[in-house]
This record gives structure tokens, C-alpha cells and sequence, in this order.
């Protein structure tokens, strides 16, 4: 096995700090030094279902981003883990911070696994999507799975595709769910660089900004200030962005509809 001086250096960036409970950040707590890793793991498989193989690999491209992967070819599972954008081989500029996948020259499929570690209500939130540059020739699709279940697919014609995916799904100790990216309809793998948020909130109440419960005004002083600032990435945002209540960097109305059925209803389900 192969492994970057980089790629471990660099493993203080690659982890931050849990924001609130049992919130699994698959961006945050992405490792570039083991595999797996906590509930995470990085793997492939040459069908949708069609078992999951480790990643033992790895690459380090453009001088920060670290990727699992196969020796010398995708499908390869990465983060870039530098303090600053890197250009990646098909073009795609990759800010810091971001988790991207690409899928294998013969459709071999990255999948990010994650693995339930206790019982309870998993709420899921998945996006993809944002950073290739060169629409014309790229084309992906991604799957989601509950051990081993389809419970939605998507194909794109292009990166300027982005596809959210949101769903409460009750697991057990052991549960998989899997995020799954081939090289779609246009049964090519070039230029098929995408990126990724994962992010499973295991038995919490996702609107519960103050974690305290119950979802009532004290939670919603949290979140006003936050929708104004609108941009996780704002100096002035508060640490580890509660508000934004389903994962995808920004507080906006779309977090606000999320909120407001736990506020009516004040007693977290
Ligand atoms: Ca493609
Ligand atoms: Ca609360
Ligand atoms: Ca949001």
C-alpha cells in the first residue's frame, strides 16, 4: 500500500471536530490515512450492488488532493486536503476542502460507504455535484443505497449537474448506506470529476440547533442570524454551521423548511 507523506501530514485538515451529536460529516471526517475509517469507508465495485472492495491505493494529485484508488486508475474516492484550489487532471478546479469522486475507465463505481454503528432513525443528506468544468464531455450518474437497496438513482449529461438527495431511513448496527458514482449514459470515464457531500445525522433531531431536545425559539435564534448570513464559508457564520440543517454549505430557505415542521411539532421525534 501506497501512502503520501502528504496525505499523512495533512491528516489534522482532514478531520474537524463533530458539530452537534451523532452528526456523521462524510466531508469533515474524510481520511486520507486509513481505510475505513470511523463509519466511513472508501471502496469500488464493478456493478451498482455488486460487492464492495477496499480502495488500498493511493494518489496525491496537484500537490493536496489525496485519493483512494485503484493502482494508477479510478474509480478513486479523494479529498483536497490543501488550504487552497488544485486543478485536477480532467480540468475540474477543486476548491479546498472539497470531496470528489470519478468513476473507473470501465465503469468500475466509487462507492463512499457508510456503516451504522448503533440502531435508530439515519437522517441522510447527499449532494453531488459542482466542480468539472467541461460539460460537454462529461456525463456521471450516482445511486444510493440501504444495504444493498436502491433507494434513488440519478444520471447527469453534464457537471453543471448538481443532485440532492434527502431521506430518513431506520438502520441497525451494521446498516450500510452507500453512495455509488459511475460514468453514465455516455459510457465514457474522461472528464467525469465530481464532488460530493455525505452526511448522516444518526438518532437526532436535525432542526435541535442547540441540541437541547426540543426545537422552540431558542433554536430558532440560532438559526435567523445564520439565514442572513446565508454562506457557511463567512467568517461571521458560527462555528461548524448548525443551521444548515442539511448539509450543503449555505443557510437558505431551503434549510428553513426543514426547520419548520420540528418547530411545530417542538418535541423532537
Ligand atoms: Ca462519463
Ligand atoms: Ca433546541
Ligand atoms: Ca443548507
Amino acid at each position: 500500500m501506497q501512502k503520501s507523506l502528504l496525505c499523512w501530514s495533512a491528516v489534522a485538515v482532514g478531520f474537524a471536530s463533530i458539530a452537534r451529536g451523532q452528526v456523521f460529516d462524510g466531508r469533515a471526517q474524510f481520511s486520507t490515512t486509513t481505510n475505513p475509517a470511523g463509519a466511513w469507508s472508501y471502496g469500488w465495485q464493478p456493478a451498482v450492488d455488486a460487492g464492495f472492495t477496499l480502495l488500498t491505493h493511493q494518489t496525491v494529485v496537484g500537490g493536496g488532493a489525496c485519493f483512494w484508488d485503484l493502482p494508477g486508475s479510478p474509480p478513486s474516492i479523494g479529498k483536497n486536503i490543501s488550504d487552497h484550489p488544485i486543478l485536477i487532471a480532467d480540468n475540474p478546479v477543486v476548491p479546498a476542502g472539497v470531496t470528489m469522486f470519478h468513476p473507473g475507465p470501465n465503469n468500475q463505481r466509487g462507492v463512499v460507504r457508510w456503516t451504522a454503528p448503533g440502531a435508530g432513525s439515519a437522517d441522510v443528506f447527499i449532494h453531488v455535484g459542482g466542480v468539472a468544468i467541461d460539460p460537454e464531455f462529461a456525463s456521471t450518474d450516482v445511486a444510493i443505497l440501504l444495504n444493498g437497496s436502491i433507494l434513488a438513482a440519478s444520471s447527469n449529461y453534464n457537471n453543471a449537474f448538481t443532485y440532492s438527495f434527502y431521506q430518513r431511513v431506520e438502520v441497525l448496527p451494521g446498516s450500510t448506506i452507500d453512495l455509488s458514482q459511475g460514468f453514465g449514459t455516455n459510457g465514457s470515464y474522461l472528464n467525469d470529476s465530481t464532488a460530493f457531500r455525505f452526511t448522516v445525522v444518526l438518532n437526532q433531531c436535525i432542526a435541535d440547533l442547540n441540541a437541547d431536545g426540543v426545537v422552540d425559539d431558542s433554536d430558532f435564534a440560532v438559526f435567523a442570524p445564520a439565514y442572513n448570513i446565508l454562506d457557511c464559508a463567512d467568517p461571521a457564520m458560527s462555528p461548524g454551521c448548525p443551521a444548515d440543517i442539511n448539509h450543503d454549505g449555505v443557510v437558505d430557505d431551503v434549510d428553513f423548511g426543514f426547520f419548520v415542521p420540528q418547530y411545530n411539532a417542538l418535541v423532537c421525534p
